[in-house]
């Protein structure tokens, strides 16, 4: 008989087919009654895969063993109770650090630059009334990176490409790393012209990025929010770009995705994108792979390729 897993919300159709063909598959996010189908599957469900799984879900299938998550943050799974009640976290890292930084420094040069706004404005045949107005480059700029981990790496190797100079925030200091640390996120954004989001949500990093910090970085100051949307105090943020006391900032998370502040549409100093650091057809099936290997190895009896918990 095959395991029995439980599907808690769409994964890349690749993932699924591949869950299919090993597990006999229940897909939460499509049923009708939830509560009915989770009653159904009480003493059946071994293991969940994705995300969004509270204690109470957990509470709900005594026999789960393992979840494993689709995406390197898990932030969406509570992983305190996890761990208390013996159950095993997977997610999915390294295998999409190129793609989310690639996305960070396009957002950091269309951000620059206005490549969308002046898109739009060829499109709306404004050039011919006169010149798109003058802008600024990323070479000769300093780009704090707030997270210097495993993607947060990847960025600031690709940063100094781009002739930036690069220091960090985290919890601590990386002594084999060359970059400038500073251990006080204010006095980071103070310093320099960029700001790069790429630390994990939660509870940890919630609003870390505070009203004071985008102050801090100020009405030259650009941030590129590329990790989650709670680690910025939102309505400040707009509050101050809205006011150009906060220079631009590009952004590919948000509080309430997919809901996105109104007020960010109608400002020319942002660049939006909807949360697709690792949307490509190579590393989605590399993550979806991951998924699926972990689960195998899990009911292999084989150790666990990428556990959290
Ligand atoms: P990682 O290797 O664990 O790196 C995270 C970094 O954040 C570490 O350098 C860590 O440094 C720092 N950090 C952790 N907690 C912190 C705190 N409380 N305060 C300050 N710094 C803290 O993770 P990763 O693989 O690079 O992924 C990072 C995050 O990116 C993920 O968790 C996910 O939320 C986000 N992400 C977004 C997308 C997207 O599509 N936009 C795609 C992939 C990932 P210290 O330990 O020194 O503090
Ligand atoms: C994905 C992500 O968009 O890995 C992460 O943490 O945020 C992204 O890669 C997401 O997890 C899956 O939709």
């Amino acid at each position: 008989m095959p395991v029995e897993i439980l599907q808690s919300h769409k994964l890349l159709e690749s993932c699924e087919a591949a869950l299919a063909k090993r597990y006999t598959v229940h897909k939460l996010h499509e049923a009708a009654d939830k509560e009915k189908l989770l009653a159904e599957l009480r003493d059946r469900v071994r293991a969940i895969a994705g995300g969004n799984v509270s204690d109470e879900l957990m509470g709900k299938l005594p026999k789960l063993e393992i979840i494993a998550n689709f995406g390197v943050g898990y932030d969406s799974i509570d992983t305190k109770a996890a761990k208390a009640r013996n159950i095993r976290v997977t997610n999915t890292p390294n295998v999409l650090n190129d793609a989310v930084a690639e996305l960070t420094i396009g957002l950091m040069i269309a951000l620059a630059r206005r490549i969308p706004q002046a898109h739009q404005f060829v499109r709306d045949g404004n050039w011919p009334k006169g010149n798109f107005p003058l802008l600024t480059e990323l070479n000769g700029k300093t780009v704090g990176i707030l997270g210097l981990g495993r993607i947060g790496k990847e960025i600031a190797a690709r940063a100094q490409a781009m002739k930036m100079r690069v220091v960090y925030h985290g919890r601590r200091k990386q002594t084999d790393e060359p970059y400038v640390f500073y251990s006080d996120l204010t006095e980071m954004a103070r310093d320099a012209d960029w700001l790069v989001l790429i630390a994990p949500g939660g509870k940890a990093t919630e609003k870390i990025v505070s009203r004071q910090v985008l102050e801090a970085l100020g009405p030259e100051g650009y941030i590129v929010n590329v990790a989650r949307g709670t680690l910025i105090d939102e309505a400040a943020m707009v509050e101050l770009l809205a006011s150009k006391q906060l220079g631009g900032a590009a952004l590919d998370v948000f509080e309430k995705e997919p809901l996105v502040p109104q007020a960010l549409f109608g400002l020319d100093n942002v660049v939006l994108s909807p949360h697709q650091g690792s949307a490509t057809h190579q590393t989605r099936n590399k993550m979806g792979a991951l998924v699926v290997d972990n689960l195998d190895a899990w009911f292999a009896g084989e150790p666990l390729i990428s556990a959290v918990v």
